[in-house]
C-alpha cells in the first residue's frame, strides 16, 4: 500500500443521508470499474469497464442476482475525474435504505470506506488540485452568500494559490541570488549590488504579503458572517426588526413585553455579507427565573456579538431600563443605534443617547412600515466594510491556517530585512528567506506534513 493508502478503491455515499429524490454512492480508484461490472447489469448489457468516460448508463444494482435498485451510474475515467482517478458514480433513489444497502454491496466487493475528504484529499494527492484549493471546497460547500460563494470559487480555481505562487517564485529567485552572493562575497563590489537588489525584492515581498494579510478579514466576513445582535429593553420592536431584516416572520412578535424569551439566529444576506442576526430576550432586571435565563443569554450573546443593533423606542422615554442598557454597552465597539417605531409619535429625547452614543450612527426605522430598513442595512454594510464594498474579486485567505502560514512568512522576511541593518552575512539572511519561502509553500502544498494534511481533511465530511 501507497504511504497515503492511494491504491486502495474508495467508498462513500456522496450525498447527505435521508428522504431525497437522488441519493448518489460515489468510488474512486483503481477497481472502481472491476467492481462496477461485478455489482452493475446495464440494460443493454454493456458492462462499465468497457464504456467511454463520461457516459451514463441505466441500470439496477444487484445482489446475487436479486435487483436492489434501480439505477444510473456515470463513469468518468482517470485522469479527467474529480480525483484523478477512475470514478464511478451510482445515482439511486434516495433513502436509508438504498444508499446502505448498495454501499454495503460495494464494501463487500472489494472498496474500502472513504475517510472524510478523502476524495478532494485524493485530487491534491494526484496533483490536481492544491492545498489551497482543497480548502476552497469547503468555502464553497459552506458559502452563506452569493457574494461568500464567488470569493470561494474565486480560490478554487486557483486565483489565491496564484497570488501566493508568484510572492513564492519571487522568494526563491531572491534565494537563489543570495547563494550567488555568497559564492562571489571575496568580489566587494558584485556583494554590494547584489545585496541591494536582495533587500528591495524583500521589500517588495513584505508588502504584498502584508496586503495579503490585511484582506483576511474580509474574507472571514465572508465565510463566516458578522454576528450581529439585536439588543434592548422588551417591547422595543428587536423581533419585528429582525423580521424585516430577514424578510420572513421568523420571530414571535406580540405586544407583551417579554415575549421574546430565548436567543434566536438567523442568516441573512445584506448585500452579499453573510449576517448571523440574533434576536435576544429584552433586557430587565428580572427575578422571574426563565426571564432571568433569557436575559443572561441576551448579555453572552453581546459579549460574542463583532456588531451589536441597540434598538430604541422612538414613541416612549428614554427609561432607567434603556439607560442601563445603554451604560452597559458604552465600551463596546461597533454599535448602531436603531430607533425603531418612528412612525408613531416622537417622545425619545435624543439628546440623551447623542451624549451616551456621541460617534456611533443613529438610524431611525419602522419595523411596521419598513421605512428605514434598507438604510440600516447600508450603515452595517458600511461599518463593517469601512466604507468599501466587499468585491466578488476578493481573494483572500479561506481559514486561519493559511492566515498562520503567512504570518510566519512574513515574520521569517522582516528577520531577514532586519538583517541587513544589523550587517549579518548573507547566508544567515538565507535561513530566514528559505524559512519563508517555506511557509508560503506550506499554503498550496508544496511543503506540508501528513498530520497537518490529516487536520485539514477531517474537517470536510465522509464523501466530498
Ligand atoms: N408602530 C410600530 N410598532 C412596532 C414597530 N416595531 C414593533 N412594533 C410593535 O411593538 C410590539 C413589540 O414588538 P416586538 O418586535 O415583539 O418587540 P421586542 O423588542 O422583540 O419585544 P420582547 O421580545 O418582548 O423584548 C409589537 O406589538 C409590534 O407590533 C414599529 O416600528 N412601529
Ligand atoms: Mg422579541
Amino acid at each position: 500500500m501507497s504511504r497515503f493508502g492511494l491504491d486502495d478503491t474508495i467508498v462513500a455515499i456522496s450525498t447527505p443521508v435521508g428522504e431525497g429524490g437522488i441519493g448518489i454512492v460515489r468510488l474512486s480508484g483503481s477497481d472502481a470499474l472491476k467492481i462496477a461490472d461485478r455489482i452493475f447489469m446495464s440494460r443493454n448489457g454493456k458492462r462499465p469497464s468497457g464504456v467511454k468516460t463520461y457516459t451514463v448508463h441505466y441500470g439496477h444494482i444487484r445482489e446475487d442476482k436479486r435487483i436492489v435498485d434501480e439505477v444510473i451510474l456515470t463513469v468518468m475515467r482517470a485522469p479527467k475525474s474529480y480525483t484523478k482517478e477512475d470514478v464511478v458514480e451510482i445515482n439511486c433513489h434516495s433513502g436509508i435504505v438504498p444508499l446502505r444497502k448498495i454501499l454495503g454491496i460495494v464494501l463487500e466487493n472489494g472498496a474500502r470506506l472513504a475517510e472524510p475528504g478523502e476524495f478532494t484529499k485524493r485530487a491534491f494527492l494526484n496533483g490536481r488540485i492544491d492545498i489551497a484549493q482543497a480548502e476552497a471546497v469547503l468555502d464553497v460547500i459552506r458559502a452563506k452568500t452569493d457574494l461568500s460563494l464567488r470569493a470561494a470559487i474565486n480560490s478554487l480555481k486557483g486565483t489565491f494559490s496564484k497570488k501566493i505562487e508568484d510572492v513564492r517564485n519571487r522568494l526563491l529567485s531572491i534565494f537563489s541570488n543570495i547563494e550567488a552572493s555568497i559564492d562571489f562575497s571575496y568580489e566587494e563590489d558584485v556583494d554590494k549590488a547584489k545585496k541591494k537588489d536582495v533587500l528591495k525584492g524583500l521589500k517588495g515581498i513584505k508588502k504584498d504579503i502584508e496586503k495579503i494579510i490585511s484582506s483576511a478579514s474580509d474574507g472571514r466576513v465572508l465565510r463566516q458572517g458578522i454576528k450581529t445582535v439585536i439588543c434592548g429593553s422588551p417591547n422595543v420592536g428587536k423581533s419585528s426588526l429582525m423580521n424585516a431584516l430577514i424578510k420572513e416572520s421568523r420571530a414571535i412578535v406580540t405586544d407583551i413585553p417579554g415575549t421574546t424569551r430565548d436567543t434566536i439566529e438567523e442568516i441573512v444576506s445584506i448585500k452579499g455579507i453573510p449576517l448571523v442576526l440574533v434576536d435576544t430576550a429584552g433586557i430587565i432586571d428580572t427575578r422571574h427565573p426563565v426571564d432571568k435565563e433569557g436575559v443572561r443569554r441576551s448579555h453572552s450573546s453581546i459579549e460574542a456579538a463583532d456588531l451589536i443593533l441597540l434598538v430604541l423606542d422612538y414613541s416612549r422615554r428614554i427609561n432607567k431600563n434603556d439607560q442601563a442598557i445603554m451604560r452597559n454597552l458604552k465600551n463596546k465597539e461597533n454599535i448602531i443605534i436603531v430607533i425603531n417605531k418612528k412612525d408613531l409619535k416622537k417622545r425619545i429625547d435624543l439628546k440623551v443617547v447623542r451624549k451616551a452614543f456621541p460617534k456611533n450612527s443613529v438610524v431611525y426605522t419602522s419595523a411596521i412600515d419598513l421605512s428605514g430598513i434598507e438604510g440600516l442595512e447600508r450603515v452595517i454594510c458600511d461599518i463593517i466594510f469601512k466604507g468599501k464594498a466587499p468585491s466578488a474579486d476578493l481573494v483572500s485567505v479561506s481559514n486561519e491556517r493559511q492566515l498562520a502560514m503567512l504570518r510566519h512568512s512574513l515574520g521569517d522576511i522582516n528577520a531577514a530585512i532586519d538583517s541587513f541593518n544589523g550587517k549579518i552575512p548573507m547566508d544567515c539572511i538565507g535561513v530566514y528567506v528559505r524559512s519563508s519561502i517555506e511557509n508560503l509553500g506550506a499554503i498550496t502544498g508544496h511543503s506540508i506534513t501528513e498530520e497537518t494534511l490529516d487536520r485539514i481533511f477531517s474537517e470536510f465530511c465522509i464523501g466530498k
